[in-house]
């Protein structure tokens, strides 16, 4: 491999040499990694298993299990970073509780927090997914991690990141010296190199949001998507909507081109009053990448990284992306919003 090629290793020895030395957190990232591929190669034939292999209930017709592919997900990562000894609780958008390590296992000085694979519900429609993670330091004593390590303010996040499984996967992460993003080249089975100190325009031309749910939205909210479409906002054209219903598919574009992302309060649905996102292990690590990136991420009313957690699956409403065009959304929400 040429010295042109950077591969996501040599990146992490790079960051730690040069930002200092946290080898637990390399060794944390390099698990997450090696998961992240095998989930990948799950995902890339998940469609096949549905569709073509063939499902006879929970088994296909080689006889095997085949998991749910976020229960799949959930346990690669759980796996991948229980036996390394840097870890000292974790929690997942897919367990309840707290996810202990068994007790052979040494514990660590990190908390690690997932959503293994969000939006799974759009494999079988081959819809890009992701897995998102945070990473924290723990604040506890003692052996084994409890709630209070979990219920952290994002802006005491150690690293965060996610992986997004497309045409290509790409795993985008930030250690707190900006973000960078790489793509897995699959015929050397390595994440390589390939959006460099990744810069979030400071105004978009895109929106993301779920139209769908305008009749729930607060007046405000309305009010500033009717804003976007109208020749009056301040590009002097009506933004693009670009909605993919996958989080970090919506992220990631949002991203490398600008624009804004939206799931606000739903003052009809009594699940969503704060809206649908969780706030540890989604709009916490997005809000990281988003702000390290130079963009921005809000509540409408708040940062979300300073948000003081109380409960391990709360949700919060996400607006987040172009720093210029979430500042303004906060404006018509503070506004007309009630
Ligand atoms: P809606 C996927 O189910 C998800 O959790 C996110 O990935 C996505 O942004 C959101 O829900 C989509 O929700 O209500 O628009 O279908």
């Amino acid at each position: 491999m040429n010295d042109k090629v950077i591969s996501l290793d040599r990146h992490i020895i790079d960051e730690q040499r040069r930002y200092g030395g946290r080898g637990d957190f390399s060794a944390i990232l390099s698990q997450i990694i090696f998961a992240a591929k095998i989930v990948a190669a799950q995902v890339a034939h998940a469609g096949l298993v549905e569709d073509i292999l063939g499902r006879t209930g929970n088994t296909n017709v080689q006889g095997e299990e085949v998991q749910k592919l976020d229960v799949y997900a959930n346990n690669m990562f759980i796996s991948a970073l229980n036996y390394i000894g840097k870890v000292c609780v974790m929690a997942s958008e897919e367990d309840p509780d707290l996810i202990l390590l068994p007790k052979e296992h040494p514990k660590g000085e990190y908390v690690v927090m997932f959503d293994p694979l969000d939006g799974s519900s759009n494999v079988d429609v081959n819809v890009s997914i992701g897995t998102i993670f945070g990473i924290y330091k723990r604040v506890s004593d003692g052996e084994d991690g409890i709630l209070e390590d979990c219920l952290q303010p994002g802006n005491q996040l150690f690293g965060a990141g996610y992986i997004i499984y497309s045409s290509s996967v790409n795993l985008v992460y930030s250690t707190g010296n900006g973000v960078n993003g790489f793509s897995l080249d699959p015929s050397v089975g390595e994440f390589v190199l390939s959006n460099p100190n990744i810069k979030i325009p400071p105004r978009g031309k895109i929106y993301s949001a779920n139209e769908g749910n305008y009749a729930y939205w607060k007046a405000g909210t309305r009010e500033y998507i009717d804003y976007l479409k109208s020749e009056g906002n301040k590009i002097g054209k009506p933004y693009s909507s670009r909605y993919i219903g996958s989080l970090v598919a919506d992220f990631h574009r949002n991203l490398l081109k600008g624009g804004i992302f939206l799931y606000p309060e739903d003052i009809k649905d009594p699940k969503k009053p704060t809206g649908k996102l969780r706030l540890l292990y989604e709009a916490n690590p997005l809000a990281y990448i988003a702000e390290q990136a130079g963009g921005y991420a809000s509540t409408g009313y708040e940062r979300i990284l300073d948000i003081k957690p109380d409960k391990l699956h709360q949700r919060v409403p996400l607006i987040i992306g172009s720093k210029e065009d979430v500042l303004e959304y906060e404006e018509f929400a503070r506004k007309n919003n009630p």
